[in-house]
Parts: C-alpha cells; sequence; structure tokens
C-alpha cells in the first residue's frame, strides 16, 4: 500500500472519500449512509457513515460467537504477534490517520500526534502483557503431593464500545486489550468516530486479525444498547459518560444468564490545588494545558482549580494573560492551540453553562482568540470562572471551561473534603514546593492519577497506568499491568500427584 503525506490526505477529506460500514466478517454491510460533517466547519461532508441497526449486531454477534472458540486457542504469541504488526502499521500509515483525527474530531496536529502514539503504545503494551500473563499457566506454591497451576484466558465475545475524544487511542486500547487476552470483538466506535475507527478496523485485519475475530458496528446509542442485549456476548468495555456507563449496567444485570463483567472508564470533575509555594509560571503553564489542551474534551482535564488566596490575584492576572494569546481556529493549522468542540450539541451545552455563571454575576476571565475562520464550526473560547468551589458545579463539563475557587490555607484540609465529596475520583493535582505537604494532600484525596507540581493530563501507557474510582470507573487502569485480567477469567488446576498409581505424568 502507499504511504501518503498528511497534506494529501487532509486533502482526502475534501472530496469525501472516508467511509464506515459495519463490517461484518470482512464483508461491508449496504445501508442508509450519512454524511460526516467536520467540526470545523460544519459545511463541509468528510465522509460518510452507514449505522448497524439491529439485524446487522445480532449477525456480527453470531460470527463472533462462531470465531471466539479458534482465537481463544491460538497461541498468546501469535495474537501478540498480530498487534505487534497493528503498532507497525499505525506507524507507516500516522498521515493518513492524522488526517482523519483532525477532519473527523477537531483534534489539532500535535493531539493527532499523541493519538498514534499512543495507540501504538497499547498495541505493543498489550502485546507484552500477553506474551507475559497468557502464553502459559502459572505454577502455585502448595503441599507436597499436589501441584496447583493457574492461567488466564479468553472470556469469549468481548463489546467495546469507545468514545470519540480518542478516536485512535481509545478505540485501539480497548480492542487490543480484548484481543490480546483471547476474545472476539464487537467494536462500536462514538457516532462522532466511525471514520477513523473504520481505518484502524482495515489495518487490525491487515496486521492478521481475523476479520471474523474483530467487526465493527458503528452507530449510536441504539446501536450500542442492541450491543449489549446480545445474548452472545461476555462482557464489556466502555468509555464515556457516567450515565451511559449507568445504562449498560442495568442493561447488563436485567440479562438472564451469566453475570457479565463491565469495564468502565467515565469522566470526572478534576481538581487542581495550588499553595502559596507553587512557582506561578509552571503553574500557570500546566493549567492551561490541563484545562484547555484538546479543548477541554479529555476526561482527565482539570475543571476545579483551587488557589491559595495570597496569591490567587497575580496567579489569575497571569492566567487571563496567557489564556488571551491561545489561539482557537482551524485544527490542521500548526499554530492552532484549541480545536473545535465535537458538535453543534456539545457547544451548546458549554455556552449555556458559562452562560448561566455569568448571568448569576460569577466572575469570568480570559477569552482566546477566535479567528474568523471559526465562524462556520463548532469552536468555543476558552474561559476560567470564578466558583465558591466544587460543590457549585452539578455536572463534568467537557470542553474548555476552568473553573477557580480561593482558599486560606486552614482550609486545605476542608477543600480535600469537598474534592472527595464530589463523588468522581479521576486525576488530581498539586502545585506546592512544601514536599511533605504534596505527599500529605495527595494521600487523601480519592482519585486514580494524582499528579504534582506538572500538568494532569496525557497518562502514557505503561508508565501512568490510567483510570479513576466512585463514579469515575470501575478499574484496573488502562495502560496498567493488570487491565488484560478484566478481559479474561482465570482457570486453576489441581492434580494430586501422589495419588495411587501417580498422576505425575499428567504434568508432562
Ligand atoms: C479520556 O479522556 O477519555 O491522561 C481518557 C489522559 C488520557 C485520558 C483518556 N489518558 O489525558
Amino acid at each position: 500500500e502507499t504511504v501518503v503525506p498528511l497534506g494529501r490526505a487532509l486533502a482526502t477529506a475534501a472530496a469525501r472519500r472516508w467511509q464506515a460500514a459495519p463490517l461484518i466478517d470482512g464483508r461491508a454491510e449496504p445501508g442508509i449512509s450519512r454524511p460526516v460533517f467536520d467540526p470545523a466547519d460544519r459545511r463541509r461532508a468528510v465522509g460518510e457513515a452507514v449505522w448497524a441497526d439491529p439485524g446487522a449486531v445480532a449477525r456480527a454477534a453470531a460470527v463472533a460467537r462462531a470465531a471466539a472458540p479458534g482465537w481463544e486457542a491460538t497461541p498468546a504469541a501469535g495474537r501478540a504477534r498480530c498487534l505487534e504488526t497493528m503498532a507497525d502499521l499505525l506507524e507507516t500509515h500516522r498521515a493518513e490517520l492524522m488526517a482523519r483525527c483532525v477532519r473527523e474530531t477537531g483534534k489539532t496536529i500535535p493531539d493527532s500526534v499523541a493519538e498514534i502514539r499512543e495507540a501504538v503504545d497499547f498495541c505493543r503494551y498489550y502485546a507484552a502483557r500477553a506474551r507475559a500473563e497468557f502464553a502459559q499457566p502459572q505454577v502455585l506454591p502448595g503441599p507436597t503431593g499436589e501441584h496447583n497451576e493457574i492461567e488466564l484466558r479468553g472470556r469469549g465475545v468481548f463489546a467495546c464500545i469507545s468514545p470519540w475524544n480518542f478516536p485512535l487511542a481509545i478505540f485501539c486500547g480497548q480492542v487490543a486489550a480484548a484481543l490480546a487476552a483471547g476474545n472476539a470483538v464487537l467494536a462500536k466506535p462514538a457516532e462522532q468516530a466511525t471514520l477513523t475507527a473504520a481505518r484502524a478496523v482495515e489495518l487490525f485485519h491487515a496486521a492478521g486479525i481475523p476479520p471474523a475475530v474483530l467487526q465493527l458496528l458503528p452507530g449510536d446509542a441504539q446501536t450500542g444498547a442492541a450491543l449489549v442485549a446480545r445474548p452472545e456476548i461476555d462482557g464489556v468495555a466502555f468509555t464515556g459518560s457516567v450515565a451511559a456507563a449507568q445504562a449498560i449496567h442495568r442493561v447488563l444485570a436485567a440479562r438472564e444468564g451469566p453475570i457479565l463483567p463491565l469495564i468502565a472508564e467515565t469522566g470526572g470533575i478534576n481538581a487542581m490545588i495550588a499553595d502559596s509555594s507553587a512557582l506561578p509560571e509552571q503553574l500557570v503553564t500546566d493549567v492551561l494545558d490541563s484545562a484547555f489542551r484538546s479543548a477541554g474534551q479529555r476526561c482527565s482535564a482539570l475543571r476545579m482549580l483551587y488557589l491559595q488566596q495570597d496569591f490567587a490575584d497575580p496567579v489569575l492576572d497571569l492566567l487571563a494573560g496567557a489564556m488571551d494569546e491561545l489561539v482557537v481556529g482551524d485544527p490542521a493549522w500548526l499554530e492552532t492551540d484549541i480545536g473545535p468542540v465535537i458538535d453543534a450539541d456539545a457547544q451548546q451545552q458549554i455556552e449555556a453553562h458559562v452562560a448561566a455563571l455569568r448571568h448569576c454575576g460569577h466572575q469570568v476571565l480570559g477569552q482566546g482568540r477566535l479567528g474568523a475562520v471559526t465562524a462556520n464550526g463548532h469552536f468555543v473560547a476558552p474561559v476560567a470562572v470564578e466558583v465558591g468551589g466544587i460543590q457549585d458545579l452539578e455536572r463534568e463539563i467537557f470542553g474548555p471551561v476552568l473553573h477557580v475557587a480561593r482558599f486560606r490555607v486552614d482550609e486545605l484540609d476542608r477543600v480535600v473534603d469537598s474534592i472527595n465529596a464530589a463523588g468522581y475520583g479521576l486525576t488530581f493535582g498539586m502545585h506546592t514546593r512544601i514536599d511533605s505537604r504534596a505527599r500529605r494532600i495527595a494521600d487523601r484525596v480519592h482519585a486514580g492519577n494524582r499528579y504534582v507540581n506538572r500538568n494532569q493530563i496525557g497518562a502514557v501507557v505503561g508508565v501512568q497506568p490510567f483510570g479513576g474510582e466512585g463514579l469515575s470507573g470501575t478499574g484496573p487502569k488502562a495502560g496498567g499491568p493488570r487491565y488484560l485480567h478484566r478481559f479474561a477469567t482465570e482457570r486453576v488446576l489441581t492434580i494430586n500427584t501422589a495419588a495411587v498409581g501417580g498422576n505425575a505424568s499428567l504434568l508432562a
């Protein structure tokens, strides 16, 4: 296959050549095709998607059920090799994948580079975990005259339901984990990110994953509902909103038959605390990154910044000045800091939230620079708004909106209590030069990923395993050593080696 440069790949979007359709046993199913619009310019269709109806979901589920035992029986090293080939293909096809991330989901060029890197890392990391843990049983110590071993095996068929905000990284991460653990996969990408997922599935197949083992079901919540209701599935991996995770949980709970695992990675109302020993320039840099990178459309993003009151004014002055320099514009331009938000609905919700805070007299800082180019897209200027504290935020606002509150140092523990009381537990940031305080506060905060004196986004696969507690997710963490266990079942084999006649030959 020819490798296309980024410029040509971006131009392909204008020609509407990108397609997504239900891919069942390697065959694209026809159906009503819907145009997919560029969030940076809603007049521009960048491709077309056919959504999977309940019939397509049922056909794919039957194919997956039949294919699952063969994939489970494929040695872990063979499964791992396919994922390593996939990682190589992602790198070879970097430009065209980046173009899809940019034009389909409005990701900036740096964010699109990070997408590819994270997708590659997930494939390689889970391949390595499969080789380490799934290749052979682990012998357990026990009494003499007895042999005990434990092994990890695939569960069967996994439904992987992924979000639009990491159209390649999380899509590939879920799929790679399920495949590495020995499962057949029914992949349902978010309705706003089907074109990127469709290309990823083609590459998985080119890497050697059998078409019956990985099938694509583009669609919306109805497609997802049809999928989680299928009797053929043995588990669900979901990343997205808390409300959608709870809905899936209810559907699974109402089913007859075995109790199925749900791996849920959901949202957060993530906080950062900065005391007045923090370095203001470092703090402002990290706040800009954490709150506004990816237009704030990360579950890890900073939403609630607590500043010690005796240095809040100078920090807010610096922050407002820096925010005014952020360039909001076409994500394909290198100088753009903030691209569009995903769609009209997202834009409207964010704008309504900010308008409501303004209406209640909250002070709004910083505007960003909205260029003329933004008139036809779903662009939102970054803002920071002063509020009383995290208790004023009813839900996660998924956009470039930072909330700020001031605290006195004797209120520090109360601030931590209110962060914990919000019920989420994804990321947390602490900026201080008092080492003992950093550790003490980090210890008290219920959050899966805690960061000291740096930004609180961009967890690196295998280095910072990522995932939350409470309303933020079920764990164990993606990109961590135990993630594949959620996609697997454990089997123990016990042999009486002292039995009359001897069973030692069973151990051969
Ligand atoms: C998400 O936004 O859905 O650390 C999760 C980070 C990313 C977040 C991914 N791993 O910023």
